[in-house]
C-alpha cells in the first residue's frame, strides 16, 4: 500500500459550527483545506484501524471529488471498510441509519445542509459517532484543536472507485461497498408506521399529495418510499433528481423557498391537500395542508400528541426533547402525557445522549427538524411519514388538526426573525451589550409586559454531565412568553442574528390573529433590550418565518 504524506499548514477558521464545518465551495476549493480537517477527524479518533466508516453526502457541487479525497485518506487511516452510497450519495438521516444497522465505526456526511449549491454556494463536511449521531462538542473541539496544529496528511495513492455501480472495490487495503443509499432507511421508516393505512389515504379520492424534493438529496428516497412502495401516483414527488446546484434553488423548506408547495396548497384548483418538502440533505421538513402552513414548533407538539397513531410509539412515549429557541408548544403536551420534556441547547447533537439513554422518543427543534429514537439524526421524510401515518388514522384534515390542537393546549404563537449577513464585529457588540443587561432586567416592565427571567442558556446534559455555555439569551414574560437572541452557527457569510418570538394565547378566540400581528409588541420589546436597528443599521429583519 502506498501511502503518501502530504506536508501542510493549518487553516484558520475550521472550527465546526451547529453541524459541523460549513464554508463556501471556495474556501473548500483550496488546496489541502479538505485534507486538512479530515486528517483532524481520523487524527481525533482512536480504534478505527481495520472498521468500517460510513460515507455519502447530498450531491452538491465538491462532493463527488471530495468523496474520492476521503476514500484514499480513510484508507490511509487504516480503516477496513467503507460504506458509500451510489453515486456518492447518503441523506443524513439514512447515513444515520446505515451507521447503526451495520455497527460501523463512524460516518462522515458531505454536506451543508439547507444552504445553497453551486460553485458560489456552500460545502460541508461533518462527523457522525457509532450511535449515528453528530459528534459531540468535546469531539469537535478536539478536531478543531487538531487543525489549529496539523503539519502533515496522508492518502494512499490510488485511482477514483467507480461509484455508480453497486459493487465492491478496493483502496489500498480497505474495502469500498457501494451501496444502495435509499434501501436501509426506506426499509426502517417502513417498520415504524402504519404503510397500508398510508397507502390507503393516498389512494383515496378526493387525497392528493406533492412532496417537493427541491433537486436535493430526498427525491430518490421519496421516490421510493412514497410512489413505489405506498403506491402514490407518478409525479408525486417534484424536483426529485439531486443536482449540484440544487437547479440554482435554495434548498430550505420554508415558505420563502418552498412558495411555490405552498401557492399549489393555497390554490384550491390545485386539488392539493397535502403538502411536504425536505432540504438538501434529508433531515428537515416542511408540512402543509390546504391554505395551512404548519410552523415547525406546532408540528412537534402535534406528533406528540398524536403518537398513539403510529404504530412505532403507540405504547407510548419515554420523554420529549426540544431545543431552547423551539416553542413551548410540546411542554405542554408532555405535561397532559405526565412524561418528562428536556430543553436542550440548539443542535441535533444535544439530542444523542437522551436519545441514547432512552430518556426520549420524539424531539425536534423550531428550524424544521423532528426527529425520533429511530434513528440519531433528524428526519425529513420520518416527520412526512408521520403527518400521513395521523392524517389515515384521523381522516381529517391538517389544518383540522392543528387547530383543534390549538383549543386543547392553548396555542404557542411562534416567529423567528433572523437578521443576515451582519458585521461580526457588530453582532459581537450587541450580545456584548445584551449580556451586560442581563442582570438588571428581571422584576423590569418593558413595553408594558413583566420580565420575569433574563439569562444567557446553559445546558447540563443529564446522561453525561458536560456543560455547555452562552447557547443564547433567553428573556421570559410573564404569561409564557418569551423573546430569545442567539447567533446562527450554520451561516457562512458574517453573522446571522436570530431573534425568536414566541406568545402563548390560550383564548380560543385569538388563535386566528395572524402571528407577526400577535408578536409585534414581542418585536418591540426586542428591539428595545437589544438595540437592533442602532448597532446594527438593519430596520427589519431578512427572513421572517
Ligand atoms: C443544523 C442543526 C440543527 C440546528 C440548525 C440551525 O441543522 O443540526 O440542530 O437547529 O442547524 O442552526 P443555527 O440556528 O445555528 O443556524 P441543519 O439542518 O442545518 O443541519
Amino acid at each position: 500500500m502506498n501511502v503518501v504524506t502530504v506536508s501542510t499548514q493549518p487553516f484558520t477558521g475550521q472550527k465546526p459550527g451547529t453541524s459541523g464545518l460549513r464554508k463556501k465551495v471556495k474556501v473548500f476549493a483550496q488546496p489541502g483545506y479538505l485534507e486538512n480537517f479530515v486528517q483532524s477527524i481520523f487524527d481525533s479518533l482512536s480504534g478505527q484501524e481495520g472498521k468500517t466508516l460510513v460515507l455519502g453526502g447530498d450531491g452538491r457541487y465538491l462532493n463527488d471529488t471530495a468523496i474520492q479525497t476521503i476514500l484514499r485518506m480513510a484508507a490511509a487511516a487504516g480503516f477496513g471498510k467503507v460504506l458509500i452510497g451510489q453515486g456518492g450519495i447518503l441523506s443524513t438521516p439514512a447515513a444515520s441509519a446505515v451507521i447503526r444497522k451495520h455497527a460501523a465505526f463512524g460516518g462522515i456526511i458531505l454536506s451543508a445542509s439547507h444552504n445553497s449549491g453551486g460553485p458560489d454556494g456552500d460545502f460541508g463536511i461533518k462527523y457522525n459517532l457509532a450511535n449515528g449521531g453528530p459528534a459531540n462538542e468535546s469531539f469537535t473541539e478536539a478536531v478543531y484543536r487538531r487543525t489549529q496544529s496539523i503539519g502533515a496528511y496522508r492518502y494512499v495513492d490510488a485511482p477514483d472507485v467507480d461509484l455508480g455501480a453497486l459493487g465492491v472495490a478496493a483502496v489500498g487495503e480497505m474495502t469500498v461497498q457501494v451501496i444502495d443509499p435509499v434501501a436501509d432507511h426506506a426499509d426502517l421508516l417502513e417498520t415504524l408506521f402504519d404503510f397500508e393505512r398510508i397507502a390507503a389515504l393516498l389512494a383515496r379520492p378526493g387525497f392528493r399529495m406533492c412532496f417537493d424534493a427541491m433537486h436535493a438529496v430526498t427525491g430518490p428516497y421519496a421516490r421510493e418510499i412514497l410512489e413505489r412502495r405506498l403506491g402514490a401516483p407518478a409525479g408525486t414527488v417534484v424536483n426529485g433528481v439531486p443536482l449540484p446546484d440544487f437547479g440554482g434553488g435554495h434548498p430550505d423548506p420554508n415558505p420563502v423557498y418552498a412558495a411555490e408547495l405552498v401557492a399549489a396548497l393555497a390554490d384550491p384548483r390545485s386539488g392539493l391537500s397535502f403538502g411536504a418538502a425536505s432540504d438538501g440533505d434529508g433531515d428537515r421538513n416542511m408540512i402543509v395542508g390546504r391554505d395551512f402552513i404548519v410552523s415547525p414548533s406546532d408540528s412537534l407538539a402535534v406528533l406528540a400528541a398524536n403518537h398513539h397513531c403510529a404504530p412505532a410509539y403507540a405504547g407510548g412515549l419515554a420523554g420529549v426533547a426540544r431545543s431552547m429557541p423551539t416553542s413551548c408548544a410540546v411542554d405542554r403536551v408532555a405535561r397532559f402525557l405526565d412524561i418528562p420534556c428536556f430543553e436542550t441547547p440548539t443542535g441535533w447533537k444535544f439530542f444523542g445522549s437522551l436519545l441514547d439513554a432512552g430518556k426520549v422518543t420524539l424531539c425536534g427543534e423550531e428550524s424544521a427538524g423532528t426527529g425520533s429514537d429511530h434513528v440519531r439524526e433528524k428526519d425529513g421524510l420520518w416527520a412526512v411519514l408521520f403527518w400521513l401515518n395521523i392524517l389515515a388514522a384521523r381522516q381529517e384534515s391538517v389544518a383540522g388538526i392543528v387547530r383543534e390542537h390549538w383549543r386543547k393546549f392553548g396555542r404557542n404563537v411562534y416567529s423567528r426573525h433572523d437578521y443576515e449577513g451582519i458585521e461580526t464585529a457588530r453582532a459581537d457588540k450587541l450580545f456584548a451589550e445584551l449580556r451586560g443587561k442581563l442582570p438588571g432586567l428581571a422584576g423590569t416592565e418593558i413595553s408594558g409586559m413583566r420580565i420575569e427571567l433574563a439569562d444567557d442558556f446553559a445546558y447540563t446534559d443529564p446522561v453525561d454531565g458536560s456543560r455547555s455555555e452562552k447557547q443564547g439569551i433567553r428573556v421570559l414574560l410573564q404569561g409564557g412568553s418569551r423573546v430569545v437572541f442567539r447567533l446562527s452557527g450554520t451561516g457562512t457569510e458574517g453573522a446571522t442574528l436570530r431573534v425568536y418570538l414566541e406568545r402563548y394565547v390560550a383564548d380560543a378566540a385569538l388563535h386566528e390573529v395572524p402571528a407577526q400581528e400577535a408578536l409585534a409588541p414581542l418585536a418591540d420589546l426586542a428591539e428595545k433590550i437589544a438595540n437592533i436597528a442602532g448597532i446594527t443599521g438593519r430596520n427589519a429583519p431578512d427572513v421572517i418565518s
